[in-house]
Parts: structure tokens; C-alpha cells; sequence
């Protein structure tokens, strides 16, 4: 079970009562439990009643992921999210996602960085959708060579990225760091791999799109200048998920957000740390503070990346550069970016300006519609999405909707979405969906036959 499971178990509140003798926090890599988590979690939710509750409609779509199946006795539910569907991936309106899924060919798809926290959830992802591969390979460092991790029921064993021969790999999925990804992405794609980066390294050379599907997917075709395309910042992908339709519907001037963003954005080893400092907090250690500038437990961090000359840090800058890049160079954006006690999900506060006049209410049923978006907004206690409840699942919450009076056209919201999951693995799979629903790239198995 790695981190990130039990991470998402502690978060549910129900490993007490699923893990009869808790491991310690450092047995974290020792298989392949990634589905098994998923299951508790639901059944613990749907005992405890979650799902079930009379919300008048506002969290409908709270249960669902994105891309389920029909749920019997939900038609509407079901249209709603399968028009979700087909603007998040791209395929042609009344082109039915499934059949899209069913294209007769399969891709050889490489997972650099498979022993992390992105690259687990990639795995998971993949096989959840049941994206077309007729084979997986799983790559790290030389230092998690031959270690084992799942793949649907599956294990696959580490590979060395040094040794690998990407020669007949269709899709690379990469999220090893933007050194790795800088030495590693033009070799891949030099060999007709596409690249589906997660790092910085690529964000911002003008030669590779930026994509966040629901928002900006028609930008992809830009792919085939280097064979790499980027996926954007965590903190950035919510965050446009939710602008997007606010930005066509009432054209946005500027953004000011706060960010309130999970240790697992820092890495598996950020999340050990949360976990053995808030230990030593109880058993009275002395706190160990290695990956984070302060002490992470009980308490906050205004403070993700370097700093810059200007005084921002780069996670805010990249929140600026990377907004402008997908959704429109137009937008002006000021943010603070700030690390909080919390495993999984990041949670942002946000402040919006239009040029054309907005109400809620008009912002609330714009978004109920839009793809990607889940609105919980209900007027009362709990009425609203925490990282609780986004963690392990696929849609971006937004809650709180509320006119902002101190300016002419302005409207301030809360936003929480699973980082690792549409910030990072989900977002990094439905590009590659793209890819293959739009009839971008063919297999190399299928060339060479
Ligand atoms: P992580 O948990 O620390 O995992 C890093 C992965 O990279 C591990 O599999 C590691 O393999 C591998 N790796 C490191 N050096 C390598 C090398 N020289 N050759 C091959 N593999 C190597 O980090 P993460 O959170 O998954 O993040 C990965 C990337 O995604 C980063 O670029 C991050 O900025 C980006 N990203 C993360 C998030 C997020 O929310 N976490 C969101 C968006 C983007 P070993 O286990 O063998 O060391
Ligand atoms: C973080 N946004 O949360 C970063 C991960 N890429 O640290």
C-alpha cells in the first residue's frame, strides 16, 4: 500500500475500522492495494449515508465520477455526465465516448516516474478507464528496479528509464521532475513517442501546447512541433477547469486566488514527512524538518517553490504564466500560494472581475453545466466540497458562489480538486484520450503490420 492510499484511507476516516493493525508509514511501497482503497472508500461512503442524502439537487453529481457508466435509474445524471465527457476528451458531438473507447487499436504506453505519487495514480487511472494499451510499462530510477505496482489486477515491475528503448512506445506518460523530463522528453519523442509531461519543464516553450481538455483541447494539434505536450501545474489545472465557462459566458479581467494546497503536491516524500512530524507532535519526538522550509504539522506555509525577484514564488508565477496560456493571455492574476496540513486535494479561494455584469445565480448554473465542474453550494453548514471529499475523485468542486460587492462585476468562489488526480495523472490521461479520439497518433504496431 503506498502513501497516497493510505493517505486517501486516513482522509476517508475509515482505516481504523479496514486495517485491522495499521502499518507504520514506512511500509508504504510495498504493493499493490491502489484499487483496493477505492472500494472502502466507496462502501465506507455509501454506508455512512453520503451519497444518498436529499441535497435538492445540488450535489447530484457528487457520487459520480466523470466518466461512469449509465447509472440505471439516473438518465439524466447519466446525459449530464456523458455531455461532460465528450467536451472533456474531445471526441465530435454524438460521437458516443465508449465507442470512441472501443477504436479496434491499442497503444504501447510507457510511465516514467510509475513508483511516485503521479505516476501510481497514472497507472490507476489508465486501467480504470480502460484506456486502449496493448501493453504498460512501468519506469523509475535504478533505484526501484524490479519493485512491484499495480496496474489494475495486475503488477508490473520497474524498468530503468537509462535502459529503456522507446523505439516501438506509442504514448509516454512523464512525471519524474523537469530534470529528468528536460534530459529524457526530446530523446523519447525523437523516437515517435509522444511525451505527456507533468514537470515545468515544458509549460513554457511556445514549440509545446498546454492542455487542460475541457478547457483548451483544440490547442493539442500543436503537439507535433516536438512530439511533447505539457500538462499544466496542479494548482493551475482546477483552477481553469473553473474559469473557463465564467470566462466565455462574462469574459474575466482578473483573478486574485489563494491556494491551500496538499503535501502530496511536494511528492511522496513530503507526505512521510507530514505524517512522522504530526507523530513526534504526539508521542513528543523532536519534529524532523527535511522537505518543507518549516514544520509542516499543525500548521501552514505561505511558501511552495522558489522565490523570485519580485517577491511571488514560482508556484504563484506559474498560476499567472500558465492561466494565460490556456485560457487567455488577457486575464491578469495575482496569487498566493500557501502549503497546508492536508494529504491529498487542493483547496482555492478565488476572486474573479468581468467585463460584463454576473449574478451567483447565473454563475451557479453555468458552472452546474459546465464539464469538469461539480457545484456543491448550498447556503449552510457543510453546504460546501472540502478536500475530504474531493480526494479520490475526478471533478473539480466549486462552492461558495457569491457576488463580491466591493467591485463592479465580481464574484468569489471556493474550488477543491484532487491534485493527483485531475492536477497531475487524470488531466496528463484524458490528453492522451484526446490524442486517440481525434485520430492524432496511430500505434506503431499497426504502421509496421
Ligand atoms: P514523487 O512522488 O517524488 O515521484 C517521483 C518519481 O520520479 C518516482 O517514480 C521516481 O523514481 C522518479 N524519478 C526520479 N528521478 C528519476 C530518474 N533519474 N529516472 C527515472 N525516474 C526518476 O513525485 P510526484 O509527486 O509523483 O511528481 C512527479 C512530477 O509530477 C513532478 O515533476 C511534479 O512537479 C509533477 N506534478 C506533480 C503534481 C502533484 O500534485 N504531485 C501535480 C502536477 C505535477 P524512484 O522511486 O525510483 O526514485
Ligand atoms: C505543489 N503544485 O503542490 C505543486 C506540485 N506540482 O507543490
Amino acid at each position: 500500500m503506498t502513501c497516497v492510499d493510505w493517505a486517501r484511507l486516513l482522509v476517508r476516516g475509515c482505516w481504523v475500522r479496514t486495517v485491522p493493525s495499521a502499518p507504520t508509514w514506512g511500509i508504504r511501497h510495498v504493493g499493490r492495494h491502489a484499487n483496493v482503497h477505492r472500494s472502502v472508500v466507496r462502501r465506507s461512503r455509501d454506508r455512512d449515508g453520503e451519497n444518498d442524502r436529499d441535497d435538492g439537487g445540488e450535489n447530484r453529481r457528487l457520487s459520480l465520477p466523470l466518466f461512469p457508466a449509465p447509472s440505471p435509474g439516473g438518465e439524466e445524471r447519466a446525459r449530464r455526465t456523458e455531455r461532460a465527457a465528450f467536451a472533456a476528451v474531445g471526441p465530435e458531438p454524438g460521437e458516443a465516448i465508449d465507442k470512441a473507447r472501443g477504436f479496434p487499436m491499442s497503444y504501447k504506453v510507457a510511465v516514467v516516474g510509475a513508483t511516485g505519487n503521479v505516476g501510481r495514480e497514472m497507472l490507476e487511472i489508465l486501467s480504470e478507464r480502460g484506456f486502449p494499451v496493448s501493453e504498460v510499462v512501468a519506469l523509475a530510477s535504478s533505484r526501484s528496479l524490479g519493485q512491484e505496482i499495480s496496474f489494475g489486477d495486475r503488477t508490473l515491475k520497474a524498468k530503468v528509464l537509462d535502459h529503456y528503448d522507446f523505439s516501438d512506445t506509442d504514448i509516454c506518460l512523464m512525471s519524474a521532475g523537469g530534470s529528468v523530463s528536460k534530459e529524457w522528453s526530446p530523446k523519447i519523442a525523437a523516437k515517435g513517442c509522444v511525451v505527456i509531461d507533468n514537470s515545468s519543464a515544458w509549460r513554457y516553450d511556445a514549440d509545446v501546447p498546454l492542455i487542460v481538455p475541457e478547457v483548451n483541447a483544440d490547442a493539442i494539434v500543436g503537439f507535433k512541433k516536438k512530439n511533447i505536450i505539457a500538462n499544466p501545474n496542479c494548482s493551475t489545472a482546477q483552477l481553469v477547469v473553473a474559469l473557463k465557462p465564467l470566462h466565455d459566458a462574462f469574459k474575466i479581467t482578473r483573478v486574485v486566488v489563494s491556494t491551500y494546497q496538499s503535501v502530496s503536491g511536494a511528492g511522496k516524500e513530503a507526505m512521510d514527512e507530514l505524517f512522522t512530524q504530526t507523530r513526534a507532535v504526539f508521542v513528543s519526538d523532536p519534529i524532523e524538518v527535511k522537505k518543507f522550509p518549516k514544520r509542516i504539522a499543525f500548521n501552514v506555509i505561505p511558501h511552495i517553490d522558489v522565490f523570485m525577484e519580485d517577491g511571488y514564488t514560482k508556484e504563484e508565477w506559474k498560476m499567472m504564466v500558465e492561466t494565460k496560456k490556456i485560457l487567455d493571455p488577457k486575464i491578469k492574476l495575482t496569487a498566493t500560494c500557501v502549503r497546508v496540513p492536508v494529504f491529498i486535494s487542493h483547496s482555492e479561494a478565488v476572486n474573479v472581475e468581468f467585463e460584463n455584469p454576473v449574478t451567483a445565480e447565473e454563475a451557479r448554473d453555468i458552472l452546474r453545466e459546465a464539464p469538469g465542474c461539480l457545484v456543491i453550494d448550498k447556503r449552510e453548514p457543510g453546504g460546501y466540497a472540502t478536500p475530504y471529499e474531493a480526494t479520490g475523485e475526478d471533478a473539480t468542486y466549486i462552492s461558495r458562489i457569491r457576488e463580491d460587492a466591493t467591485v463592479e462585476n465580481g464574484l468569489s468562489f471556493w474550488c477543491v480538486s484532487d491534485n493527483l488526480r485531475k492536477g497531475a495523472a487524470l488531466n496528463a490521461v484524458q490528453i492522451a484520450e484526446v490524442l486517440i479520439n481525434r485520430k492524432l497518433i496511430t500505434p506503431k504496431a499497426q504502421k509496421a503490420a
